[in-house]
């Protein structure tokens, strides 16, 4: 060292060790930035690491799940069809095992069960759906079913006894076949009949429900249902049925707010709210960040600008995009149809909270001729989507990026002046069941982090709901990918439900309110 040591320097620290230790220190932050996944980010998010991360006092730790995916029972005790029946029981059959919700997860006949593994995972609030035709076998109040009715009473009685509050679904795409027969969603009558339902529900289970979610994912009824045809009523009419039936189900969701609002809320106090879905979109390379915009816009904003946005009405894009496209294809009206004024404010403020269902992430480009291709809501939002090499992929195809959930939060937060929110679903498939769902835990340990993070960043989440409590009925996939926290074997007449290792993950944040630190 002397001997390369200028002269000036010596007894002096010199600038080699001021380099060296400028470099530790360097890969001192670089250590701690990628430890705690922050670098990925860009946020200097500190206190997260190694801490527990302490939830709000009162956070409502939840499971789901739906009325046909479980209940079975199809056509027991005086329930009638619903539109789900009768598209499962078609031939050939339009699911993927050929399977049906016949029989399910028997939970008509084992609610107990039901009631007693949301015991044990020590939930505040278990997320389910009412059937419509099973208190309301044609659709309408000319005909109830009582037992159908005792049905949802008892299952009521059985949580709120063991100190778990429903939070009951009123539409979990199982739309009575009576009504499908008089035009379904596609029918203007259709906001009316959604309406009396939701009256009925309201009157009879109101005083001991407290928490309602009008519709669930309104986008999957209409896109999966009319522009795809994978799911019930398997309508294939891509450029018109979609927007339809979405701007009655707009319609349908704020006469059901509306009437709770004039009539029950005073006295029942409850809240009133709808699940939307929407996947975390962020930019291929190359692409600009107005795509991800668009992207969210055609998703999320389709329904959550009408009732969240400060003007309510749909998204400007939106409007634009189609009515042009639609020109452009020669119709001389625009296919996106539009609200007067006086149900633009209507719609606008009809919810108390926003339920956001949520399971990936997705890479999204410009697509570049749309028009050519002809009329259809995909074409009209002008969104490619694509895979990421990089991130894990489930067996639904969908992707999981670990900061998807604080990404779409930080997006609502800007979006809609911070609305409060639930996450009323999210939740990892797999193809194969297995006891040991290490896959899963990362997923909830990821995504519950992010709610974390998203409250810190002052987003208003009320709640954290798991898709889902059990195995079920996986709609066009039947019953070849599992989401259940508990694992239910589809072949033991008693349907026995046994706890993964991701039940045991999930009681320990909902006993501490905590996730603990990682
Ligand atoms: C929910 O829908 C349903 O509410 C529930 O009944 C169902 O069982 C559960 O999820 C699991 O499927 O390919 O990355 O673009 C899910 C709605 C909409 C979520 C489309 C995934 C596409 C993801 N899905 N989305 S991606």
């Amino acid at each position: 060292m002397r001997t390369i040591m200028p002269r000036k320097f010596r007894g002096r620290l010199c600038p080699v060790w001021y380099c060296v230790l400028f470099f530790i220190v360097w890969i001192f932050f670089s250590w701690v930035f990628f430890y705690t996944g922050e670098g990925a980010t860009g946020d200097d998010n500190l206190e997260s690491w190694f801490v527990d991360k302490e939830f709000p006092e009162g956070f409502h730790w939840g499971v789901a799940t739906a009325a046909y995916q479980i209940e079975g029972a199809w056509n027991k005790d005086g329930k009638k069809e619903s539109i789900w029946d009768e598209f499962a029981h078609r031939r050939p059959s339009p699911i993927k095992d050929g399977s049906t919700g016949d029989d399910a997860c028997m939970s008509y006949d084992f609610y107990k069960s039901d009631v007693k593994i949301l015991q044990q995972l020590g939930v505040r609030v278990y997320r389910f759906s009412i059937s419509w035709s099973r208190v309301l076998p044609d659709g309408t109040t000319n005909s109830v079913n009582e037992q159908g009715v005792l049905y949802y009473r008892n299952l009521i009685e059985q949580l709120l006894s063991n100190g778990i509050e429903p939070m009951v679904t009123l539409y979990h795409w199982d739309l009575p076949l009576a009504l499908q027969k008089k035009g379904g969603w596609l029918s203007k009558d259709s906001a009316k009949w959604f309406e009396d339902y939701s009256r009925f529900c309201f009157d009879t289970f109101g005083p001991k429900v407290k928490l309602w979610v009008t519709l669930n994912e309104p986008w999957v009824v209409s896109v999966i249902g009319f522009e795809k045809g994978d799911h019930a009523p398997g309508v294939k009419d891509p450029g018109v049925s979609p927007y339809i039936v979405a701007h009655h189900l707009l319609l349908a969701h704020a006469k059901a707010y509306r009437i709770y609002q004039q009539h029950y809320r005073k006295l029942q106090k409850g809240l009133v709210g709808i699940a939307l879905n929407t996947d975390n979109f962020k930019a291929a390379s190359g692409s600009k960040r107005d795509v991800v915009d668009r992207a969210f816009q055609f998703h999320l904003g389709w329904f959550a600008h009408p009732i969240f946005s400060k003007e309510g009405n749909y998204p400007g894009i939106m409007m634009d995009r189609i009515a042009m496209n639609s020109a452009m294809q020669g119709y001389n009206y625009s296919r996106l149809p539009s609200f007067n004024l006086d149900e633009i404010q209507f719609i606008k403020g009809s919810a108390d909270f926003l339920g956001l269902n949520s399971y990936g992430t997705t890479l999204v480009s410009d697509d570049p001729d749309t028009v050519k291709r002809g009329p259809s809501y995909t074409n009209d939002s002008k969104v490619i989507k694509q895979a990421n090499p990089y991130w894990e992929t489930t067996p639904m195809g969908w992707q999981f990026y670990p900061d998807a959930l604080k990404e779409i939060l930080a997006w609502i937060r800007d979006e809609y002046n911070n609305p409060p929110v639930y996450v009323t679903e999210t939740g990892f498939p797999d193809d194969k069941t297995m006891l040991e769902d290490r896959a899963r835990i990362n997923f909830l340990e990821e995504s519950i982090r992010n709610v974390w993070e998203a409250i810190q960043y002052g987003s208003a989440v009320r709640g954290f709901i798991v898709w889902s409590l059990m195995d079920n009925f996986e709609w066009a996939m039947g019953y070849s990918v599992r989401f259940g926290l508990y694992e239910v074997d589809f072949n033991d007449p008693k349907r026995t439900r046994t706890p993964r290792m991701s039940a045991y993950f999930y009681q320990n944040v909902t006993q501490k309110n905590a996730l603990s630190g990682v």
